[in-house]
């Protein structure tokens, strides 16, 4: 491949009236041209966003790095806003840190550093973060009754060939009591295991201030085959209210860990239900709570609700919510408010060479990995091929045992690792805010790798949750408005068709010495942009790009 061939490119703001509307929204001054267009995945993208930096994280990675993860400046991976009516958002860095970011001010505070690892005074000596994508701390989500109880959850990835202890270390964090803190038996999954995924509750007894002082409860540990799918996102029903089911249970996302591309015997771990790899789990963390409805951990350390659909399955584990995804890193619940009986929970899944996918989650669904990949079948040589006219798969409990057979289900949208599309689906959210009306019940996601931005109408991917592998949502591109605020002559506001060339000339600015950006991928060829969305606490939109370690927000937007 030509290098960069499919890169998205900066390009002029060609319409006079378009120039004007983005003049008042973000300082027009002029345009520039660079390159070609790319071409559109989608036509009639009809939204471009004019986004402005909000925060620059602090440089952990290095500018001269030239792996796939070394050389991001910051590995910002999700952003939470406190709940209950705070004022700040959360963030962590897959190397380590978990900031604090006051709204008001725009002030950085380092919560907790969780890299222990030799040389570095954070928590866990055996933190795995240096290589493999999602390797580090990985995600942070609070309780919903953070206000009050000071709950919040992490996931963490731990190396357990490494050496030193697996108990918190303290020293940079003394007012983090580790006396009742201890480690829990990883969950088995079948063969050899080079990570381990590690769910941790946190109970800081004044969540007011911007230091830690409190405890720490390991609820789960997940053996993992490789440093790749990991143990990923957590998320709560943010409907629910004191009373409800639904109320403080929590959804993990688990990747497969690798093991469904594999060629040996680990290829169908996804599609066990005997093991917690490539699966959506469902668990109460809190031993009070629900305590009628639910039973008690193999570990004791958190509740599983009855009515989880294995729950009565021999050989399964019970906290399977639903199954056969290969990396459903990023799980958000769609809150229609206009129509409650539309929420669901979605989960965006990375896929190996063909398809990538947003799915809406069903309780005991199969997802249908390794055996499909998008709404295909997958053949053992990982290419993809039509479906079988009976399209059913058995329910796998073990390698041997089975329990029946299912109709997997099918995304409701989904993209090629094709020009326009792209390698690896970042994140996604309905949006709720206000800011900008014209995404209204639009899902708004995005391409890791090339940076691309899309929305997808919600009502269409209600619709395409119909049980017919055809039928899918339309994705329409994104544009976005970004004034370069280092720019060496004129600033104002352009036009790109992706977040690639914003993080790439903020990457240079920063200090990044590659002559793109770190990493490569097929379609975005020589660098990755590593973009994700995130909403805050008001359902107001952010972009977020490891590679320049620089958080945006979404300003305006100008229905074209
Ligand atoms: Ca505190
Ligand atoms: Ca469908």
């Amino acid at each position: 491949m030509i290098r960069g061939m499919n890169r998205p490119f900066a390009r002029p703001i060609p319409n006079p009236w378009i120039r004007r509307r983005l003049a008042r929204a973000g300082r027009l001054h002029g345009c520039w041209l660079v390159a070609m267009p790319a071409i559109l995945f989608a036509a009639g993208g009809d939204v471009t966003l004019a986004l402005r930096d909000y925060v620059a994280f602090p440089i952990t990675g290095k500018v001269d790095g030239t792996g796939q993860t070394d050389g991001l400046l910051a590995r910002i991976n999700s952003l939470r806003e406190e709940p209950g009516g705070g004022s700040r958002l959360f963030v962590n860095d897959l190397n380590g840190p978990l900031y604090i970011v006051d709204k008001a001010s725009r002030r950085i505070t380092t919560y907790l550093d969780f890299n222990g690892r030799e040389g570095h005074r954070g928590l866990f000596h055996r933190f795995a973060y240096e290589a493999g994508w999602a390797n580090g701390l990985n995600s942070i989500q609070f309780d919903p009754d953070y206000k009050t109880n000071g709950k919040f959850y992490t996931v963490h990835i731990e190396d357990p060939a490494l050496a030193g202890s697996q108990l918190p270390d303290n020293a940079a964090y003394p007012s983090l009591r580790v006396d009742g803190y201890s480690v829990t038996r990883p969950i088995p999954t079948p063969g050899d295991i080079q990570r381990e995924g590690v769910l941790i509750e946190w109970t800081d007894s004044n969540p007011s201030n911007d230091t830690f002082e409190g405890t720490a409860r390991e609820l789960m540990r997940v053996s993992l085959n490789t440093r790749i799918h990991t143990l990923a996102d957590l998320a709560f029903n943010p409907t629910a209210r004191r009373g409800d089911a639904e109320w403080r249970v929590l959804y993990i996302a688990c990747g497969d860990g690798g093991s469904g591309e594999s060629r040996t015997g680990i290829r169908m771990n996804p599609q066990r239900l005997d093991n917690l790899v490539g699966k959506v789990l469902r668990i109460v963390p809190d031993l009070v709570e629900h305590a009628s409805t639910s039973t008690v951990s193999d570990n004791g350390r958190y509740r599983i609700p009855n009515d989880n659909p294995f729950v009565a399955v021999d050989g399964a584990r019970k906290e399977i919510w639903a199954y056969g995804f290969r990396n459903p890193h990023r799980l958000h619940f769609a809150i229609d408010r206009e129509h409650p009986d539309h929420d669901r929970l979605i989960a965006n899944s990375i896929g190996l060479h063909t398809w990538e996918t947003v799915n809406i989650v069903h309780k005991g669904a199969n997802y249908g990995y390794s055996q499909r990949e998008g709404n295909e079948t997958l053949q053992r040589d990982n290419k993809t091929a039509a479906l079988p006219a009976d399209d059913k798969i058995p329910v796998q409990i073990t390698d041997t045992v089975t329990h029946g057979m299912v109709t997997p289900n099918y995304p409701v949208i989904q993209y090629g690792h094709v020009k326009g599309g792209g390698d690896a689906i970042g994140s996604g959210f309905l949006y709720t805010g206000t800011l900008i009306p014209a995404l209204r019940g639009k899902y708004v996601f995005t391409d890791i790798s090339t940076g691309h931005v899309w929305y997808a109408d919600y009502h269409e991917m209600l619709a395409a949750d119909d049980e017919k592998p055809d039928t899918l949502a339309a994705m329409h591109e994104i544009k976005l408005s970004w004034s370069n605020p280092n720019a060496a002559s004129e600033a104002g506001p352009s036009l790109y068709d992706a977040m690639f060339p914003i993080a790439e000339a903020a990457y240079h600015v920063r200090g990044g010495k590659r002559p793109h950006l770190p990493g490569r991928a097929l379609v975005s060829g020589d660098g990755r942009a590593d973009a994700h969305v995130a909403v805050d606490a008001a359902g107001e939109l952010y972009v977020f790009t490891k590679t320049d370690g620089t958080l945006r927000v979404v300003a305006a937007a100008i229905k074209n």
